[in-house]
């Protein structure tokens, strides 16, 4: 009975799209020994009402096969895996399938592999594993899709149904483990319910706000045979997303943009995920309010348009950031207030008015009380918001902003972001010449993916993301380990596209072994390390807050050898350690497209990243780069 315990539990965070709680009605199962799993509020079903119209004739196929031809049904064209003895017959048929398996080192590997696929395309990663610590390996990735709203679909295999809660071999609660880190998941106890289950998740995972879901299928449902269907439709009566906006809230912003002196767009990541761009630079550009673009949506808004402020947040750059705080009216579009944008809340633009828009009604309200909340999908709400506008004059009913303007051109002008890179003897290597080299020796529609610490804040305020889709990170969890196989899953995703993954020393060594995947699979991905020998992010912390004691961050530059280990992994290694010698590892790497590239540079460990604004402190507090005055204030 001990497996009992989390059942009742709900998400700590519901988030009011679906949440396992308010929407019991899709999960599976009936009678399981000792109440194991969730129980079935759904009755059995009669399979007759959804097959196929057409099918006069049933065809028999095992569980495992009509998963397989199911996924095919939802077009799936690649899926990231490694099997085991629980997924063994759902293995099989991937033999004759259409769909291509990439076989992954690590199951992490698969997740993070399925997450960068989705990232770039907009479509949803599939991800296959099998039972106990295979699943248990993939509850990363999951939570990590979970907080960066990314769809993906993830099938588990489990031990037969007649073993569930006998602590069999490899058996392991996946459904109750990933409850609160997927959207929905799903037990399977019926090889008939497969087509179904398969038709829904894909739904849930890619409609309102899109997510993860996780299917797990014991061994003897895969096995079972069922007759084969395919359902029209998904019928979730508990689950119909708002995507169009109030139009009386509508009609309200658009007054409130009309009235507003120092407005500031906040578009966040939901921009990207609702294919908003094109109606948030019209609407950008119709009112000619600047946009902050937060680390979820760069990229959302070109970064070389005039009205882009760039990143905001605890290391987003001082104009973004103080333009919040100093803002009228803050137009939140696709994002949620999280704290690293925030800082303290209390103290977060204290004289703004909010429009808040998301199409999650979980999120207004949730950090900070909206007086316009629109619930919806951003482009539609967009769309009607530049009508809104249009109708009460359009531009020209915008009030005169110049003071507003002029300030933020002195602000950027006064606290630009800066570096020093010596092209002395000696001088070490700045992580940010790095950036601004490969930023500007790439394609423009170039794709980056990057791993979590100082490395990606650098890359993320030295890049120049023009296009969308092209910034790839860990957001919301801040994965380290994120960044390899995301890059091999945008590669497979983006093929002819350009793919550099920026990882740090310590980010890499989590997951690197995704590159044999890549050489094997013929996956050409190039990885620029920032070797700084440490941890640094965390060294910049203990740096700042702790006194410069320096507690368990060292890594070393050379233990492990990148070089070698990127060769014995069918890569090719380079390695620069003067800043003269960056240009030409550069191109090299780039002239290479038939196996994976790996550049370890040595860069200088004390290099910090600035702005900063501390936990828990007030963007007011806001820390700039000692090089702009005293204090670095
Ligand atoms: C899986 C995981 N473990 C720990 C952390 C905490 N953490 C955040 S940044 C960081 C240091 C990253 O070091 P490195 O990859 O070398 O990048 P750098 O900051 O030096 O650029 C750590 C340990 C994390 N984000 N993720």
């Amino acid at each position: 009975m001990r497996h009992c315990a989390h059942r009742a539990r709900h998400h700590p965070h519901p988030r009011s799209h679906l949440t396992h709680a308010a929407f019991p009605a899709a999960c599976v199962t009936t009678s399981q020994p000792g109440g194991r799993f969730r129980s079935r509020l759904r009755p059995p079903r009669d399979h007759s009402d959804q097959r196929t119209q057409g099918s006069a004739e049933t065809m028999k196929l095992t569980g495992a096969q009509a998963l397989i031809k199911s996924l095919e049904m939802e077009g799936v064209e690649v899926m990231f895996g490694l099997p085991g003895g629980a997924i063994l017959p759902v293995y099989d048929p991937i033999i004759d399938s259409t769909i291509r398996h990439v076989l992954v080192r690590h199951e992490q590997g698969a997740g993070h592999m399925a997450e960068g696929y989705a990232h770039v395309t907009g479509r949803p990663g599939v991800a296959i594993v099998t039972s106990g610590p295979a699943a248990t390996n993939i509850v990363t990735p999951l939570c990590d899709a979970y907080m960066d709203s990314i769809p993906m679909v993830v099938v588990t295999g489990q031990v037969p149904s007649t073993n569930i809660g006998s602590d069999a071999f490899q058996e392991c609660d996946t459904t109750g483990i990933t409850m609160s880190v997927t959207k929905h998941n799903w037990l399977v106890m019926d090889a008939q319910d497969i087509p179904r289950i398969v038709r829904e998740a894909f739904h849930i995972a890619t409609t309102g706000r899109p997510g993860p879901v996780l299917i797990d299928v014991p061994k003897d449902v895969s096995m079972q045979t069922m007759d084969w269907y395919w359902p029209e439709g998904v019928d979730l009566p508990g689950y119909k997303p708002t995507t169009i906006g109030h139009p009386r809230m509508i009609k309200e912003a658009a007054r409130l943009v009309g009235e507003s002196r120092r407005p500031v767009i906040y578009a966040g990541g939901g921009i990207l995920k609702a294919r908003a761009a094109e109606a948030l630079k019209a609407f950008a550009e119709l009112t000619g309010i600047p946009v902050v673009t937060t680390l979820m949506a760069r990229g959302a808004f070109p970064d070389r348009h005039p009205l882009c402020l760039g990143m905001p947040g605890m290391h987003g750059n001082y104009t973004a950031v103080t333009a919040m705080q100093r803002a009228d009216l803050l137009i939140a579009l696709g994002s949620r207030f999280d704290d690293r944008v925030t800082g303290k809340v209390s103290g977060f633009a204290p004289d703004a008015r909010i429009i808040h828009v998301d199409i999650d009604p979980a999120e207004l309200g949730k950090v900070r009380r909206p007086d316009v909340p629109i619930v919806g999908d951003c482009r539609r709400v967009v769309e009607e918001l530049v009508k809104a506008v249009e109708a009460l004059g359009g531009a020209a009913s915008q009030p005169d902003r110049t003071e507003w303007t002029t300030q933020l051109r002195q602000w950027q002008e006064q606290y630009p972001l800066h570096y020093e890179q010596s092209f002395d003897e000696g001088g070490a290597l700045k992580p940010q010449y790095v950036l601004e080299q490969l930023r500007d020796n790439t394609p423009d529609d170039c794709i980056v993916v990057s791993g979590v610490g100082q490395h990606q804040m650098w890359t993320s305020q030295y890049w120049k993301f023009d296009h969308p889709y092209t910034w790839v990170n860990s957001g919301g969890l801040g994965t380290m380990g994120f960044a390899v196989p995301a890059a091999i899953g945008a590669k497979v995703g983006m093929p002819d596209r350009m793919v550099w993954a920026v990882d740090g020393d310590g980010c890499f060594q989590m997951t690197a072994q995704e590159l044999v995947t890549a050489a094997a699979e013929r996956i050409p991905v190039k990885v620029a390390i920032l070797n700084n020998a440490y941890l640094g992010m965390v060294r910049q912390w203990q740096e700042m807050f702790y006194e410069e004691r320096y507690s368990e961050v060292y890594l070393s530059p050379d233990l492990p050898d990148y070089v070698k280990w990127a060769e014995a992994m069918g890569c090719v290694g380079l390695r620069v350690e003067h800043p003269e010698d960056v240009l030409p590892a550069i191109e090299k790497a780039n002239s290479i497209d038939d196996r994976p590239v790996v550049i370890d540079f040595r860069t200088d460990s004390s290099e910090k990243v600035y702005p900063m604004v501390a936990a828990g402190t007030s963007n007011d507090e806001i820390i700039v780069d000692p090089a702009h005055g005293e204090g670095g204030r």
